[in-house]
Protein backbone atom coordinates (compact mmCIF):
# COMPACT_ATOMS: atom_id res chain seq x y z
CA UNK A 1 0.00 0.00 0.00
CA UNK A 2 1.27 3.64 -0.94
CA UNK A 3 0.96 6.19 1.87
CA UNK A 4 0.88 9.72 0.54
CA UNK A 5 1.80 12.28 2.88
CA UNK A 6 0.53 15.61 1.37
CA UNK A 7 1.19 18.85 2.77
CA UNK A 8 -1.77 21.09 4.11
CA UNK A 9 -2.23 24.33 5.65
CA UNK A 10 -5.04 24.85 8.92
CA UNK A 11 -8.08 26.01 7.17
CA UNK A 12 -10.12 29.10 9.94
CA UNK A 13 -13.58 28.10 10.73
CA UNK A 14 -13.55 23.99 10.94
CA UNK A 15 -15.51 23.59 14.12
CA UNK A 16 -17.89 21.07 14.36
CA UNK A 17 -21.07 22.62 15.33
CA UNK A 18 -24.62 21.15 17.10
CA UNK A 19 -23.99 18.20 14.80
CA UNK A 20 -20.58 17.72 13.33
CA UNK A 21 -19.12 20.75 10.30
CA UNK A 22 -21.95 21.89 8.02
CA UNK A 23 -20.89 24.41 5.50
CA UNK A 24 -21.79 25.33 2.09
CA UNK A 25 -21.10 21.90 -0.40
CA UNK A 26 -18.93 24.54 -2.38
CA UNK A 27 -16.41 24.64 0.53
CA UNK A 28 -16.40 20.77 0.72
CA UNK A 29 -14.98 20.89 -2.62
CA UNK A 30 -12.73 22.92 -1.76
CA UNK A 31 -8.87 21.76 -2.23
CA UNK A 32 -8.13 19.84 1.29
CA UNK A 33 -11.34 21.38 3.10
CA UNK A 34 -12.64 17.88 2.99
CA UNK A 35 -9.29 16.01 3.78
CA UNK A 36 -8.28 18.69 6.80
CA UNK A 37 -11.30 18.06 8.39
CA UNK A 38 -10.91 14.52 8.18
CA UNK A 39 -7.54 13.77 8.84
CA UNK A 40 -8.51 16.30 11.95
CA UNK A 41 -10.78 13.17 13.11
CA UNK A 42 -8.00 10.51 12.90
CA UNK A 43 -5.91 12.78 14.88
CA UNK A 44 -8.75 13.45 17.59
CA UNK A 45 -9.40 10.13 18.15
CA UNK A 46 -6.02 8.97 18.31
CA UNK A 47 -5.37 7.77 14.84
CA UNK A 48 -7.24 5.24 12.93
CA UNK A 49 -4.55 1.88 13.17
CA UNK A 50 -6.48 -1.13 13.56
CA UNK A 51 -10.17 0.64 13.65
CA UNK A 52 -13.66 -0.38 11.98
CA UNK A 53 -15.48 2.59 10.49
CA UNK A 54 -18.69 2.82 9.19
CA UNK A 55 -19.22 5.20 5.87
CA UNK A 56 -22.79 6.83 4.74
CA UNK A 57 -24.75 9.83 3.70
CA UNK A 58 -27.61 10.90 2.79
CA UNK A 59 -27.17 10.78 -0.93
CA UNK A 60 -27.24 14.57 -1.15
CA UNK A 61 -24.30 15.84 -4.15
CA UNK A 62 -20.70 15.33 -3.20
CA UNK A 63 -21.68 12.54 -0.74
CA UNK A 64 -20.17 9.64 -3.18
CA UNK A 65 -17.35 11.77 -3.37
CA UNK A 66 -17.00 12.77 -0.36
CA UNK A 67 -17.43 8.73 0.44
CA UNK A 68 -14.06 7.89 -1.69
CA UNK A 69 -11.97 10.52 -0.12
CA UNK A 70 -12.97 9.00 3.43
CA UNK A 71 -12.20 5.64 2.73
CA UNK A 72 -8.98 6.22 0.52
CA UNK A 73 -7.64 8.56 4.39
CA UNK A 74 -9.29 5.86 6.40
CA UNK A 75 -7.11 3.39 4.41
CA UNK A 76 -4.06 5.42 4.84
CA UNK A 77 -4.56 6.43 8.27
CA UNK A 78 -4.54 1.85 9.19
CA UNK A 79 -7.76 1.07 9.47
CA UNK A 80 -8.54 -2.62 8.69
CA UNK A 81 -12.12 -2.51 8.06
CA UNK A 82 -14.74 -0.15 6.12
CA UNK A 83 -18.84 -0.49 6.22
CA UNK A 84 -20.45 1.44 3.59
CA UNK A 85 -23.81 1.44 3.10
CA UNK A 86 -24.76 0.77 -1.25
CA UNK A 87 -24.94 3.86 -3.16
CA UNK A 88 -23.30 5.64 -0.51
CA UNK A 89 -26.42 5.52 1.13
CA UNK A 90 -27.14 5.20 5.17
CA UNK A 91 -29.39 6.71 7.41
CA UNK A 92 -27.99 8.25 10.32
CA UNK A 93 -29.87 6.03 12.72
CA UNK A 94 -29.05 2.88 10.56
CA UNK A 95 -25.59 4.36 10.58
CA UNK A 96 -25.88 4.52 14.50
CA UNK A 97 -26.78 0.78 14.15
CA UNK A 98 -24.06 -0.52 12.19
CA UNK A 99 -21.43 0.69 14.62
CA UNK A 100 -22.53 -0.46 17.27
CA UNK A 101 -23.86 -4.17 15.92
CA UNK A 102 -20.58 -4.10 14.47
CA UNK A 103 -18.54 -2.58 17.78
CA UNK A 104 -17.11 -0.50 15.25
CA UNK A 105 -14.93 2.48 16.45
CA UNK A 106 -16.76 4.87 15.24
CA UNK A 107 -18.77 6.52 11.77
CA UNK A 108 -18.50 9.16 9.29
CA UNK A 109 -22.05 10.71 8.57
CA UNK A 110 -22.61 12.55 5.31
CA UNK A 111 -25.38 14.92 5.89
CA UNK A 112 -26.37 18.83 6.21
CA UNK A 113 -29.74 16.46 7.81
CA UNK A 114 -32.63 18.86 7.35
CA UNK A 115 -30.73 21.25 5.26
CA UNK A 116 -31.40 21.67 1.26
CA UNK A 117 -28.44 19.57 -0.90
CA UNK A 118 -26.83 20.58 -3.81
CA UNK A 119 -23.46 22.17 -4.95
CA UNK A 120 -24.76 26.13 -4.02
CA UNK A 121 -26.85 24.16 -0.90
CA UNK A 122 -25.27 22.12 1.96
CA UNK A 123 -23.49 19.57 2.83
CA UNK A 124 -21.86 18.36 5.95
CA UNK A 125 -19.39 15.63 7.69
CA UNK A 126 -20.20 14.14 11.11
CA UNK A 127 -18.26 11.84 13.45
CA UNK A 128 -20.11 9.46 15.60
CA UNK A 129 -18.06 7.85 18.87
CA UNK A 130 -18.05 3.93 19.08
CA UNK A 131 -21.61 4.04 21.09
CA UNK A 132 -23.44 5.02 17.99
CA UNK A 133 -23.67 8.31 18.85
CA UNK A 134 -22.71 11.79 18.01
CA UNK A 135 -18.83 12.83 19.12
CA UNK A 136 -19.37 13.90 22.56
CA UNK A 137 -18.26 18.20 23.07
CA UNK A 138 -14.62 16.95 24.18
CA UNK A 139 -13.83 14.89 21.32
CA UNK A 140 -15.29 17.64 19.14
CA UNK A 141 -13.22 20.33 20.52
CA UNK A 142 -10.16 17.53 20.03
CA UNK A 143 -11.31 17.10 16.19
CA UNK A 144 -11.45 20.81 16.40
CA UNK A 145 -7.84 21.46 18.08
CA UNK A 146 -6.14 19.11 15.15
CA UNK A 147 -7.92 21.13 12.71
CA UNK A 148 -6.00 24.26 13.92
CA UNK A 149 -2.57 22.41 13.98
CA UNK A 150 -2.68 20.00 10.65
CA UNK A 151 0.37 20.53 8.78
CA UNK A 152 -0.34 16.80 6.51
CA UNK A 153 -2.77 14.55 6.11
CA UNK A 154 -2.70 10.80 4.83
CA UNK A 155 -4.14 9.05 1.52
CA UNK A 156 -3.21 6.38 -0.80
CA UNK A 157 -3.50 6.19 -4.38
CA UNK A 158 -6.21 3.77 -5.27
CA UNK A 159 -9.48 3.38 -7.12
CA UNK A 160 -12.91 4.25 -6.15
CA UNK A 161 -15.04 1.56 -4.57
CA UNK A 162 -17.21 0.30 -6.40
CA UNK A 163 -20.37 1.31 -3.80
CA UNK A 164 -23.40 -0.14 -6.40
CA UNK A 165 -22.44 -3.60 -5.60
CA UNK A 166 -23.14 -5.51 -2.30
CA UNK A 167 -19.89 -7.38 -1.51
CA UNK A 168 -16.46 -6.73 -0.48
CA UNK A 169 -13.47 -5.15 -1.11
CA UNK A 170 -9.96 -3.87 -1.02
CA UNK A 171 -9.03 -0.24 -0.61
CA UNK A 172 -5.48 -0.95 0.10
CA UNK A 173 -4.85 -2.88 3.26
CA UNK A 174 -8.21 -2.31 4.68
CA UNK A 175 -11.80 -4.20 3.55
CA UNK A 176 -14.39 -2.48 2.60
CA UNK A 177 -17.75 -4.46 2.58
CA UNK A 178 -20.50 -2.32 0.27
CA UNK A 179 -23.80 -3.46 2.72
CA UNK A 180 -27.16 -3.35 2.45
CA UNK A 181 -28.35 -0.04 4.06
CA UNK A 182 -32.04 -1.27 4.79
CA UNK A 183 -31.33 -4.64 5.98
CA UNK A 184 -30.05 -4.33 9.58
CA UNK A 185 -31.94 -1.52 10.46
CA UNK A 186 -35.39 -3.65 9.24
CA UNK A 187 -34.48 -6.18 11.72
CA UNK A 188 -33.76 -4.31 14.05
CA UNK A 189 -37.22 -2.58 13.78
CA UNK A 190 -38.92 -5.84 13.66
CA UNK A 191 -37.12 -7.01 17.06
CA UNK A 192 -38.83 -3.93 18.96
CA UNK A 193 -42.05 -3.94 17.41
CA UNK A 194 -45.47 -5.39 16.76
CA UNK A 195 -45.15 -6.56 12.82
CA UNK A 196 -49.00 -8.79 13.48
CA UNK A 197 -50.39 -5.95 15.36
CA UNK A 198 -49.37 -3.44 12.21
CA UNK A 199 -50.04 -5.83 9.63
CA UNK A 200 -53.18 -6.36 10.79
CA UNK A 201 -54.17 -2.51 10.89
CA UNK A 202 -53.29 -1.81 7.23
CA UNK A 203 -54.70 -5.03 6.20
CA UNK A 204 -58.04 -3.73 8.29
CA UNK A 205 -57.84 -0.53 5.75
CA UNK A 206 -56.05 2.11 7.55
CA UNK A 207 -54.34 4.16 5.69
CA UNK A 208 -51.55 6.13 5.31
CA UNK A 209 -48.93 8.65 3.66
CA UNK A 210 -45.37 8.61 4.79
CA UNK A 211 -42.99 11.88 2.94
CA UNK A 212 -39.88 10.97 2.53
CA UNK A 213 -38.93 14.02 0.88
CA UNK A 214 -36.48 13.16 -1.70
CA UNK A 215 -34.54 11.79 1.47
CA UNK A 216 -32.81 8.82 2.51
CA UNK A 217 -35.79 7.21 3.97
CA UNK A 218 -37.27 6.31 1.22
CA UNK A 219 -35.55 2.85 0.63
CA UNK A 220 -36.38 2.05 4.43
CA UNK A 221 -39.83 3.28 4.77
CA UNK A 222 -40.87 1.30 1.14
CA UNK A 223 -39.24 -1.62 2.71
CA UNK A 224 -40.75 -1.61 5.67
CA UNK A 225 -44.57 -0.14 5.45
CA UNK A 226 -45.18 -0.93 1.98
CA UNK A 227 -42.91 -4.60 1.90
CA UNK A 228 -43.05 -5.86 5.69
CA UNK A 229 -45.88 -4.22 7.05
CA UNK A 230 -48.72 -4.38 3.62
CA UNK A 231 -49.09 -0.73 3.75
CA UNK A 232 -50.90 0.09 0.16
CA UNK A 233 -48.27 1.04 -2.78
CA UNK A 234 -47.66 4.67 -2.61
CA UNK A 235 -47.94 5.17 0.78
CA UNK A 236 -44.50 6.39 0.45
CA UNK A 237 -44.47 9.52 -1.23
CA UNK A 238 -40.59 11.07 -2.49
CA UNK A 239 -39.12 7.86 -1.95
CA UNK A 240 -36.54 8.13 -4.39
CA UNK A 241 -33.36 9.84 -2.89
CA UNK A 242 -32.33 12.41 -5.00
CA UNK A 243 -29.25 14.51 -4.84
CA UNK A 244 -30.56 17.65 -4.50
CA UNK A 245 -34.12 16.16 -2.55
CA UNK A 246 -35.81 17.61 -5.53
CA UNK A 247 -34.77 21.23 -4.37
CA UNK A 248 -37.03 21.13 -1.71
CA UNK A 249 -36.40 21.53 2.09
CA UNK A 250 -35.97 17.66 3.65
CA UNK A 251 -37.31 18.96 6.47
CA UNK A 252 -40.26 17.45 8.12
CA UNK A 253 -42.69 20.26 9.62
CA UNK A 254 -45.47 22.23 8.68
CA UNK A 255 -43.52 24.50 6.43
CA UNK A 256 -41.36 22.21 4.32
CA UNK A 257 -44.31 19.11 4.35
CA UNK A 258 -46.69 21.49 3.33
CA UNK A 259 -48.29 19.42 1.07
CA UNK A 260 -48.68 16.62 3.14
CA UNK A 261 -49.67 18.39 6.17
CA UNK A 262 -52.73 20.23 3.48
CA UNK A 263 -53.32 16.60 2.47
CA UNK A 264 -53.93 15.72 6.45
CA UNK A 265 -56.07 18.60 6.64
CA UNK A 266 -58.39 17.83 4.16
CA UNK A 267 -61.64 16.04 3.24
CA UNK A 268 -59.51 12.94 2.16
CA UNK A 269 -57.02 13.21 4.66
CA UNK A 270 -55.36 9.27 5.80
CA UNK A 271 -55.41 7.93 8.77
CA UNK A 272 -51.92 9.03 9.32
CA UNK A 273 -49.21 11.04 7.66
CA UNK A 274 -45.62 11.01 8.27
CA UNK A 275 -42.57 12.70 7.23
CA UNK A 276 -38.48 12.32 7.67
CA UNK A 277 -35.86 14.77 6.86
CA UNK A 278 -32.75 14.47 4.70
CA UNK A 279 -30.79 11.73 7.12
CA UNK A 280 -33.67 10.37 8.41
CA UNK A 281 -33.69 10.76 11.98
CA UNK A 282 -36.04 13.81 12.27
CA UNK A 283 -40.06 13.07 12.17
CA UNK A 284 -43.30 14.61 11.99
CA UNK A 285 -46.68 13.22 12.71
CA UNK A 286 -50.15 14.36 12.01
CA UNK A 287 -53.12 12.78 12.16
CA UNK A 288 -56.09 13.56 9.95
CA UNK A 289 -56.76 17.16 10.97
CA UNK A 290 -54.00 16.67 13.96
CA UNK A 291 -50.66 17.96 13.97
CA UNK A 292 -49.05 16.52 16.56
CA UNK A 293 -45.80 18.74 18.08
CA UNK A 294 -42.77 16.94 18.23
CA UNK A 295 -43.04 17.89 22.17
CA UNK A 296 -46.73 16.52 22.67
CA UNK A 297 -45.19 12.96 20.25
CA UNK A 298 -42.06 12.71 22.82
CA UNK A 299 -44.57 12.83 25.61
CA UNK A 300 -47.60 10.51 24.02
CA UNK A 301 -45.16 8.18 22.95
CA UNK A 302 -43.25 7.97 26.49
CA UNK A 303 -46.97 7.54 27.90
CA UNK A 304 -47.87 4.75 25.79
CA UNK A 305 -44.24 2.70 24.79
CA UNK A 306 -45.12 -0.26 26.93
CA UNK A 307 -47.95 -0.90 24.53
CA UNK A 308 -44.55 -1.92 22.06
CA UNK A 309 -42.98 -5.42 23.07
CA UNK A 310 -39.62 -3.58 23.11
CA UNK A 311 -40.50 -0.95 26.36
CA UNK A 312 -43.28 -3.89 27.46
CA UNK A 313 -41.02 -3.41 30.70
CA UNK A 314 -41.54 0.28 31.13
CA UNK A 315 -38.91 2.65 30.81
CA UNK A 316 -36.33 3.81 32.86
CA UNK A 317 -36.49 7.55 32.35
CA UNK A 318 -37.11 10.17 29.91
CA UNK A 319 -34.79 12.91 28.49
CA UNK A 320 -35.80 16.07 26.58
CA UNK A 321 -33.96 19.24 25.65
CA UNK A 322 -34.12 21.88 27.25
CA UNK A 323 -36.29 23.85 24.88
CA UNK A 324 -38.62 21.39 24.69
CA UNK A 325 -41.84 21.63 26.53
CA UNK A 326 -42.29 20.27 29.96
CA UNK A 327 -45.20 17.44 28.60
CA UNK A 328 -42.68 14.75 28.83
CA UNK A 329 -41.68 15.57 32.44
CA UNK A 330 -45.13 15.25 33.63
CA UNK A 331 -45.18 11.44 31.64
CA UNK A 332 -42.22 11.20 33.77
CA UNK A 333 -43.54 12.19 36.84
CA UNK A 334 -46.48 10.08 36.84
CA UNK A 335 -44.90 6.50 35.75
CA UNK A 336 -42.38 7.69 38.62
CA UNK A 337 -39.51 8.15 36.97
CA UNK A 338 -36.80 10.21 36.34
CA UNK A 339 -37.29 13.40 33.57
CA UNK A 340 -33.78 15.01 32.03
CA UNK A 341 -33.08 18.38 30.84
CA UNK A 342 -30.14 18.24 28.55
CA UNK A 343 -28.64 21.17 25.70
CA UNK A 344 -30.44 21.07 22.86
CA UNK A 345 -28.27 18.57 20.87
CA UNK A 346 -28.51 14.63 20.98
CA UNK A 347 -25.40 13.87 21.53
CA UNK A 348 -26.19 15.42 25.23
CA UNK A 349 -28.57 12.13 25.64
CA UNK A 350 -25.93 9.56 25.05
CA UNK A 351 -24.29 9.63 28.36
CA UNK A 352 -27.84 9.23 29.96
CA UNK A 353 -28.85 5.95 27.57
CA UNK A 354 -25.27 4.53 27.62
CA UNK A 355 -25.70 3.89 31.68
CA UNK A 356 -29.04 3.05 31.39
CA UNK A 357 -30.54 6.27 33.06
CA UNK A 358 -33.13 6.74 30.26
CA UNK A 359 -34.83 5.05 27.79
CA UNK A 360 -36.77 7.50 25.43
CA UNK A 361 -35.32 11.19 24.39
CA UNK A 362 -36.91 13.71 22.36
CA UNK A 363 -36.38 17.57 21.03
CA UNK A 364 -38.39 20.22 19.69
CA UNK A 365 -36.63 19.64 16.64
CA UNK A 366 -38.72 17.01 15.58
CA UNK A 367 -36.47 14.25 17.20
CA UNK A 368 -37.43 11.66 19.19
CA UNK A 369 -35.50 8.28 19.95
CA UNK A 370 -34.53 5.49 22.00
CA UNK A 371 -31.68 3.58 23.39
CA UNK A 372 -32.00 1.18 20.43
CA UNK A 373 -29.51 3.79 18.86
CA UNK A 374 -27.71 6.42 19.48
CA UNK A 375 -29.74 8.95 17.52
CA UNK A 376 -32.96 10.52 16.97
CA UNK A 377 -34.65 7.93 14.82
CA UNK A 378 -37.50 9.28 11.92
CA UNK A 379 -38.59 5.96 11.50
CA UNK A 380 -38.35 4.43 14.43
CA UNK A 381 -41.34 6.91 15.72
CA UNK A 382 -43.22 6.28 12.89
CA UNK A 383 -43.43 2.16 13.86
CA UNK A 384 -43.82 3.36 17.58
CA UNK A 385 -46.69 5.21 16.60
CA UNK A 386 -48.12 2.94 14.75
CA UNK A 387 -47.71 0.24 17.02
CA UNK A 388 -50.05 2.22 19.47
CA UNK A 389 -52.46 2.67 16.69
CA UNK A 390 -52.77 -0.84 16.31
CA UNK A 391 -53.30 -1.22 20.00
CA UNK A 392 -55.49 1.61 21.25
CA UNK A 393 -57.42 1.59 18.02
CA UNK A 394 -58.35 5.08 18.35
CA UNK A 395 -57.57 8.14 15.82
CA UNK A 396 -54.39 10.32 16.41
CA UNK A 397 -56.70 13.03 17.16
CA UNK A 398 -58.05 11.23 20.06
CA UNK A 399 -55.44 9.88 20.99
CA UNK A 400 -53.80 13.40 21.40
CA UNK A 401 -56.78 14.66 23.33
CA UNK A 402 -56.88 11.76 25.49
CA UNK A 403 -53.51 12.98 26.91
CA UNK A 404 -54.32 16.42 27.30
CA UNK A 405 -57.33 15.73 29.31
CA UNK A 406 -55.09 13.41 31.48
CA UNK A 407 -52.07 15.70 31.86
CA UNK A 408 -53.13 19.22 30.45
CA UNK A 409 -51.70 21.03 27.24
CA UNK A 410 -48.81 22.48 26.73
CA UNK A 411 -49.26 25.20 23.57
CA UNK A 412 -45.85 25.12 21.74
CA UNK A 413 -44.62 27.38 18.73
CA UNK A 414 -40.95 27.85 17.62
CA UNK A 415 -40.35 30.85 15.62
CA UNK A 416 -37.37 30.97 13.57
CA UNK A 417 -35.25 34.69 12.50
CA UNK A 418 -32.85 33.44 9.88
CA UNK A 419 -29.83 34.37 8.15
CA UNK A 420 -29.31 37.77 10.78
CA UNK A 421 -26.51 39.46 11.12
CA UNK A 422 -24.19 37.62 13.62
CA UNK A 423 -23.73 40.64 15.83
CA UNK A 424 -27.06 41.73 15.77
CA UNK A 425 -27.61 38.16 17.11
CA UNK A 426 -25.02 38.42 19.21
CA UNK A 427 -25.82 41.48 20.50
CA UNK A 428 -29.66 40.48 21.18
CA UNK A 429 -28.28 37.18 23.12
CA UNK A 430 -25.83 39.64 25.23
CA UNK A 431 -28.80 41.99 26.05
CA UNK A 432 -30.51 39.19 27.52
CA UNK A 433 -27.65 38.23 29.59
CA UNK A 434 -27.07 41.49 30.98
CA UNK A 435 -30.85 41.84 32.38
CA UNK A 436 -31.17 38.10 34.01
CA UNK A 437 -30.85 39.17 37.33
CA UNK A 438 -33.11 42.13 37.39
CA UNK A 439 -35.87 40.01 35.40
CA UNK A 440 -38.11 38.38 37.98
CA UNK A 441 -40.68 40.85 38.91
CA UNK A 442 -41.20 42.72 35.93
CA UNK A 443 -44.35 42.91 33.90
CA UNK A 444 -44.82 42.84 30.34
CA UNK A 445 -47.62 41.93 27.98
CA UNK A 446 -49.61 41.25 31.10
CA UNK A 447 -47.07 38.57 32.32
CA UNK A 448 -45.47 38.77 35.11
CA UNK A 449 -41.28 37.19 35.19
CA UNK A 450 -41.31 34.55 38.02
CA UNK A 451 -37.41 33.45 36.94
CA UNK A 452 -34.81 34.06 34.26
CA UNK A 453 -31.33 32.43 33.56
CA UNK A 454 -29.23 31.03 30.96
CA UNK A 455 -29.04 27.38 30.77
CA UNK A 456 -25.95 25.29 31.89
CA UNK A 457 -25.85 21.93 32.00
CA UNK A 458 -23.88 19.34 34.48
CA UNK A 459 -23.52 16.32 32.90
CA UNK A 460 -24.55 13.96 35.34
CA UNK A 461 -22.49 10.37 34.08
CA UNK A 462 -18.88 12.43 33.00
CA UNK A 463 -19.18 15.32 35.44
CA UNK A 464 -18.72 17.60 32.51
CA UNK A 465 -20.71 21.00 32.27
CA UNK A 466 -21.74 23.01 29.23
CA UNK A 467 -22.88 26.70 29.01
CA UNK A 468 -24.53 29.42 27.17
CA UNK A 469 -26.94 27.06 26.14
CA UNK A 470 -29.83 29.40 25.51
CA UNK A 471 -31.56 31.98 27.62
CA UNK A 472 -35.02 31.16 29.78
CA UNK A 473 -37.51 33.30 31.14
CA UNK A 474 -40.28 31.63 32.86
CA UNK A 475 -43.22 33.75 33.17
CA UNK A 476 -46.07 33.24 36.62
CA UNK A 477 -48.63 31.08 35.29
CA UNK A 478 -47.03 28.58 33.39
CA UNK A 479 -45.83 30.23 30.19
CA UNK A 480 -42.06 30.45 29.20
CA UNK A 481 -40.11 31.65 26.37
CA UNK A 482 -36.33 30.78 25.55
CA UNK A 483 -34.15 32.43 23.03
CA UNK A 484 -31.15 30.32 21.11
CA UNK A 485 -28.62 30.74 18.61
CA UNK A 486 -28.81 27.80 16.24
CA UNK A 487 -25.87 25.79 16.04
CA UNK A 488 -26.85 23.67 12.40
CA UNK A 489 -27.18 26.90 9.95
CA UNK A 490 -24.59 27.74 7.42
CA UNK A 491 -25.34 31.57 6.39
CA UNK A 492 -25.40 34.21 9.01
CA UNK A 493 -26.96 33.33 12.56
CA UNK A 494 -30.65 31.81 13.13
CA UNK A 495 -32.19 33.05 16.61
CA UNK A 496 -34.91 30.54 17.69
CA UNK A 497 -37.33 31.88 19.95
CA UNK A 498 -39.13 29.03 21.53
CA UNK A 499 -42.68 29.70 23.39
CA UNK A 500 -44.96 27.86 25.75
CA UNK A 501 -47.68 27.89 27.77
CA UNK A 502 -48.77 25.29 29.84
CA UNK A 503 -53.57 25.05 29.83
CA UNK A 504 -52.93 23.80 33.50
CA UNK A 505 -54.45 20.48 34.24
CA UNK A 506 -58.08 20.08 33.69
CA UNK A 507 -57.50 23.93 31.93
CA UNK A 508 -58.57 24.72 28.54
CA UNK A 509 -56.90 22.67 25.75
CA UNK A 510 -59.12 23.94 23.20
CA UNK A 511 -57.27 27.43 22.30
CA UNK A 512 -55.31 28.57 19.04
CA UNK A 513 -51.87 27.69 19.37
CA UNK A 514 -50.72 30.93 18.36
CA UNK A 515 -53.56 32.84 20.25
CA UNK A 516 -52.67 30.87 23.86
CA UNK A 517 -49.51 31.82 23.33
CA UNK A 518 -49.64 35.38 22.66
CA UNK A 519 -48.89 37.00 26.07
CA UNK A 520 -45.81 35.25 26.18
CA UNK A 521 -44.49 35.97 22.82
CA UNK A 522 -45.07 39.75 23.42
CA UNK A 523 -43.41 39.38 26.43
CA UNK A 524 -40.33 38.13 25.04
CA UNK A 525 -40.22 40.82 21.69
CA UNK A 526 -40.32 43.23 24.68
CA UNK A 527 -37.77 42.36 26.74
CA UNK A 528 -35.54 40.86 23.76
CA UNK A 529 -35.80 44.43 22.24
CA UNK A 530 -35.90 42.25 19.02
CA UNK A 531 -37.39 45.06 17.26
CA UNK A 532 -35.13 47.77 17.68
CA UNK A 533 -31.85 45.15 17.54
CA UNK A 534 -32.80 43.12 14.26
CA UNK A 535 -35.31 45.05 12.94
CA UNK A 536 -38.02 42.94 12.57
CA UNK A 537 -40.79 40.48 15.08
CA UNK A 538 -41.96 38.60 12.14
CA UNK A 539 -40.14 35.50 11.97
CA UNK A 540 -39.16 33.33 8.83
CA UNK A 541 -40.18 29.99 9.82
CA UNK A 542 -43.16 30.01 12.45
CA UNK A 543 -43.25 25.90 13.64
C1 LIG B 1 -29.19 18.78 15.10
C2 LIG B 1 -29.03 17.90 16.29
C3 LIG B 1 -30.28 17.95 17.11
C4 LIG B 1 -30.61 19.38 17.49
C5 LIG B 1 -30.63 20.24 16.27
C6 LIG B 1 -30.67 21.67 16.72
O1 LIG B 1 -30.25 18.27 14.33
O2 LIG B 1 -28.77 16.58 15.87
O3 LIG B 1 -30.09 17.16 18.22
O4 LIG B 1 -31.86 19.47 18.10
O5 LIG B 1 -29.46 20.07 15.53
O6 LIG B 1 -30.52 22.51 15.65
P1 LIG B 1 -30.27 24.04 15.89
O7 LIG B 1 -28.96 24.16 16.61
O8 LIG B 1 -30.26 24.59 14.50
O9 LIG B 1 -31.41 24.53 16.70
P2 LIG B 1 -30.02 17.69 12.89
O10 LIG B 1 -31.31 17.01 12.53
O11 LIG B 1 -29.71 18.94 12.10
O12 LIG B 1 -28.85 16.78 13.00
Amino acid sequence: MNIETRRTKAIAGQKPGTSGLRKKTRVFMEPNYLENFVQATFDGIGGGAGKIFVVGGDGRFFNKAAIQTILKMAAANGATTAIVGQDGILSTPAASHLIRQNAADGGFILSASHNPGGIDEDFGVKFNAENGGPAPEKLTAKIYDATLAITEYKTIDAADVDLNVIGSTQVGDMVVHVVDPVDSYQKLMESMFDFNAIRALFADGFTMKFDAMHAVTGPYATAILEGALGAKPGTVINGIPLEDFGKGHPDPNPIWAKPLVDLMMSDVAPDLGAASDGDGDRNMIVGRGAYVTPSDSLAILAANAHLAPAYRDGLAGIARSMPTSAASDRVAKKLGIDAFETPTGWKFFGNLLDVGKVTICGEESAGTGSSHVREKDGLWAVLLWLNILAVRKQSVADIVTDHWQAYGRDYYSRFDYEDVATDKANQLMDGLRAQLTDLAGRNEAGLTVKAADEFSYLDPVDGSQSHNQGVRIMFDGGGRAVFRLSGTGTQGATIRLYLEQFSGVNGDISQDTQDALKNVRDAAHIISDMEGLIGRITPDVVT
